[in-house]
């Protein structure tokens, strides 16, 4: 502890250049963060040390984003000096957890993809995988939140001004990115057509590198998020010619690629700039990783045996086109040896089939900013629908007759022509790829049946399913002090790296002192809670209220409508003397809409506008209130999901791809009322689908019911309490003085052709949270429940998941004499 204590008083003074006598929780904060990192790089080190000394493979994590949340707690865990880290700020004068609320989250991603990704890199950096996260360092991350008179307001997230002191800036290594230009064409001495692309504009990628260290193993591994340095300084040209400052001009136009995340999640925009990003990232890393390769290796062949590049979702998967354009053009392979080389390296994740988020770009903007590129993709399209041709022909699928083929190869092609011609990044990233998986098995079922059927017809192999996960160290041991210390009291700690110990819980949860100690830590958290929300919203919480949460991204799938109208009918019968049974509850809501998504911010509005007039009425509001969470982010939900007794998990069933928030409140604790979607089926059989409240139609019977005519309507007039809610939304009940505020919302769902089946599942919805409630007031059978979902848990630990694509796509194996503890 004294050696920490020292280090950290050195770091003020000598780091930051700062009298270690003025007590700035600022200074201290960055100075405990820099001792912290000090004790890491000596293991990251030795860690890229080891990865070339046992020619180990590596796999590259390619994603656009990434959640990390703030670090501090997470590395003190995983270097076991959490407790003296404690002691030695409290010498200093100082409250750990009050520093630890001077680091910003870098929130570098929109939602589950992101997080998925940090969660990924976690477990890779856990169980010794040699692994390497690559993304983009946005001087921008995803926007503030803040509600002004009911709306979301974005602010920017300038989370850099405050330095990082995590990240080291390598300023000396920098790769150039080329964009636009010309190809020329050229033969080689054996006769062959070869192609070369001539520079247009350059710009250069800096490394910035995070470490993120395993759990108590001594495994460093690297996250390392390009930044675009313009290349104005470095040609003296460009300041000679007399123009500084049409030079400097120049400068700031290329720095602008990495500024700022595209905070649109699932929904595309098709910006030039976001392609710029794309290609940006994807060719540094590539040029990264070959040059890794290349240190050991001269022959291109070998490339498969030694690296695996995992896609997250489409985003890079220009990547493939890249590395084709590498082989080809500068190391001078035949494309049928450069082809097998880039299908046997890349494997794709796919996160959603929301139509309106497959991505495409205009092959005209392709053209002129990655020209060869663009003809890598045409000549790629020609030969697979060759092939897909070939196999057509020679499968016994009947008389297949050439107007079928015609239509499988439109529908297969990489090129759409309506309603501009595009290229689809989904069909570049299977073909390009030996493997695509889903997230969950309800969703890679529908890849297989419905989104990519044709493909999983021609590639019968291809497509497999790797269930998500989330990682322990962060939402169980770091989030949740309580009800880990009490689990590690009964079981030990193993059960941090071995998620499957859990179930050494399930005889505890007959043990009435058990149960009460389970209830302890809850109220604990839900005090914590309180306590936070008093301090940041100037509210009072009532805990022995039901804590009701439904936090994600605000979207018009994940059906944060219907919650409220389970408010508003909760309201009503409150008002109308209906509900003396009522179990009082407090229902939060919390996400992000997309600046863009019109639907998504009005449903924001109305959740606040339901929020101010229940609060206000003093007929109700001991038994019933609302609270809307703004800004949520990662920090946020490592205090709300240990607090959280009921997990809102109600999306149309078949549209959420797998959902991880939902595993994080089961791990913690909470019941789950949700429908048969994404991994909450997974869950629901792991856990015993009597132990959660699963309600409303399955897939398949939207599939049937969207099929025979779907008439939302027919609720509307069927349904009373339905109709009452459904009318003071319309009505200004809630938005005095306002009439037709929120109209938009209920248009949507009776004229609209309500596309998410909100009202056809509003009736069973609202028969599941009478059964909470009823539940609820059971306390003891309630906390039995609670502790048999999270012991049931094991599973869904993201170092299950990263094992299964360690042996099932990438075929890497753990580092061997890994120090343990
Ligand atoms: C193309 C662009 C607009 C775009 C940007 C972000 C498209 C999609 C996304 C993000 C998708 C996403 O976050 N999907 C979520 O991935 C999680 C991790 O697999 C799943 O748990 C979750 O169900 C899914 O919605």
């Amino acid at each position: 502890m004294e050696g920490l204590k020292k280090d950290v008083i050195r770091h003020v003074v000598s780091s930051l250049g700062s009298d270690y006598a003025s007590k700035s929780a600022y200074n201290y904060y960055n100075a405990l963060a820099l001792a912290v990192r000090d004790r890491l790089i000596d293991n990251w080190i030795k860690t890229q040390r080891s990865y070339y000394d046992e020619k180990a493979k590596r796999v590259y994590y390619l994603s656009l984003e990434y959640l990390p949340g703030k670090s501090l707690m997470n590395n003190l865990h995983c270097l076991g000096i959490y407790e003296t880290a404690r002691k030695a700020m409290s010498d200093l004068g100082f409250s750990l957890e009050d520093l630890a609320e001077q680091e910003w989250d870098a929130g570098l991603g929109n939602g589950g993809l992101g997080r998925l990704a940090s969660c990924f890199l976690d477990s890779m950096a856990t169980l010794g995988i040699p692994g390497y996260g690559y993304g983009i360092r946005y001087d921008y991350g995803i926007f503030h939140q803040v509600i002004e008179d009911g709306k979301q307001v974005e602010q920017a997230d300038n989370w850099m001004r405050v330095g990082n002191p995590w990240a080291y800036e390598r300023g000396q290594h920098l790769f150039p990115v080329r964009f636009f230009g010309e190809v020329k064409n050229w033969t080689d001495e054996y006769g062959r057509l070869r192609h070369t692309w001539t520079a247009g504009d350059t710009v250069l990628a800096m490394p910035c590198d995070m470490l993120v260290p395993g759990w108590d193993n001594h495994h460093v591994i690297n996250m390392r998020l390009w930044s675009a340095r313009s290349d104005v300084e470095f040609d003296l040209d460009f300041f000679n010619t007399g123009n500084y400052l049409g030079a400097v001009e120049e400068k700031i136009f290329d720095e602008k690629i990495s500024k700022v995340l595209y905070p649109s999640d699932q929904i595309e925009e098709g910006r030039e700039l976001r392609l710029k990003q794309q290609y940006f990232f994807v060719t540094a890393t590539i040029q990264d990783i070959l040059r890794r390769f290349r240190k050991k290796h001269q022959d291109m062949t070998e490339l498969p045996q030694s690296v695996a590049i995992q896609l997250n979702d489409t985003h890079p998967a220009i990547a493939i086109a890249e590395l084709m354009r590498i082989l080809l053009d500068e190391d001078l392979l035949d494309w049928e040896v450069a082809w097998d080389i880039c299908v046997s390296t890349f494997a794709y994740t796919n996160h959603t089939i929301l139509p309106e988020a497959l991505e495409t770009w205009p092959v005209s903007l392709l053209e002129r900013m990655l020209p060869r590129h663009m003809q890598i993709i045409y000549e790629i399209n020609a030969r697979f629908l060759r092939e897909v041709e070939r196999v057509a022909r020679s499968e016994d699928c009947g008389q297949l007759c050439h107007r079928d083929l015609d239509h499988l190869k439109q529908r297969v092609s990489l090129i759409q022509e309506r309603p501009i011609k595009s290229v689809r990044m989904a069909h570049l990233a299977i073909i390009g790829s030996h493997s695509v998986n889903g997230v969950a098995a309800l969703h890679t079922e529908l890849l297989k049946a419905r989104v990519f059927d044709d493909f999983q017809r021609l590639y019968p192999q291809k497509i497999n399913n790797k269930t998500n996960g989330v990682t322990p160290r962060r939402w169980l041991w770091s989030a949740n002090q309580p009800l880990s210390r009490l689990i590690a009291s009964h079981i030990g700690t193993g059960f941090v790296r071995n998620l499957d110990e859990l179930t050494q819980l399930e005889p505890l949860a007959a043990d009435p002192a058990f149960r009460e100690a389970w209830r302890a830590a809850k109220l604990e958290n839900k005090q914590r809670l309180q306590a936070y929300i008093k301090r940041k919203l100037m509210r009072e919480l009532h805990t022995e209220h039901l804590f009701d949460v439904h936090i994600k991204r605000i979207h018009e799938y994940k059906r944060q409508v219907l919650n409220l109208l389970h408010v508003v009918t909760a309201y009503n019968r409150l008002r109308h003397g209906q509900a003396a049974d009522f179990t009082p509850r407090t229902v939060f809501f919390g996400g992000k809409a997309a600046p863009s998504y019109f639907m998504a911010k009005r449903i924001i509005h109305a959740i606040n506008a339901v929020a101010a007039t229940v609060n206000a009425d003093s007929r109700v509001n001991d038994k019933l209130q609302v609270v809307y969470l703004p800004n949520y982010c990662v920090s946020q939900a490592e205090r709300v999901i240990p607090a959280t007794e009921l997990s809102e998990q109600i999306s149309t069933a078949g549209m959420e791809a797998s959902g991880t928030g939902n595993m994080k409140f089961a791990l913690n604790g909470a019941l789950t009322i949700g429908t048969w979607d994404g991994a909450t089926i997974e869950m629901a059989q792991a856990i015993g689908p009597e132990l959660l409240f699963i309600f409303g139609m399955r897939e398949d019977e939207l599939v049937s019911l969207r099929q025979h005519g779907y008439n939302p309507m027919l609720y509307y007039h069927g349904d009373e309490e339905l109709r009452e809610a459904l009318d003071m939304l319309r009505s200004d009940a809630f938005s005095p003085g306002q009439h037709g505020l929120f109209a938009p919302l209920v248009d949507n769902l009776l004229h609209g052709g309500d596309r998410f089946f909100v009202l056809a599942d509003y009736r069973q919805y609202l028969g599941a949270q009478q059964d909470v409630g009823r539940l609820y007031l059971d306390q003891e059978e309630w906390t039995r429940r609670s502790i048999l979902n999270a012991a049931r848990m094991g599973f869904f630990s993201s170092d299950r998941a990263i094992s299964q694509y360690a042996r099932e796509i990438w075929d890497v194996a753990p580092m061997a004499g890994l120090q343990n503890g």
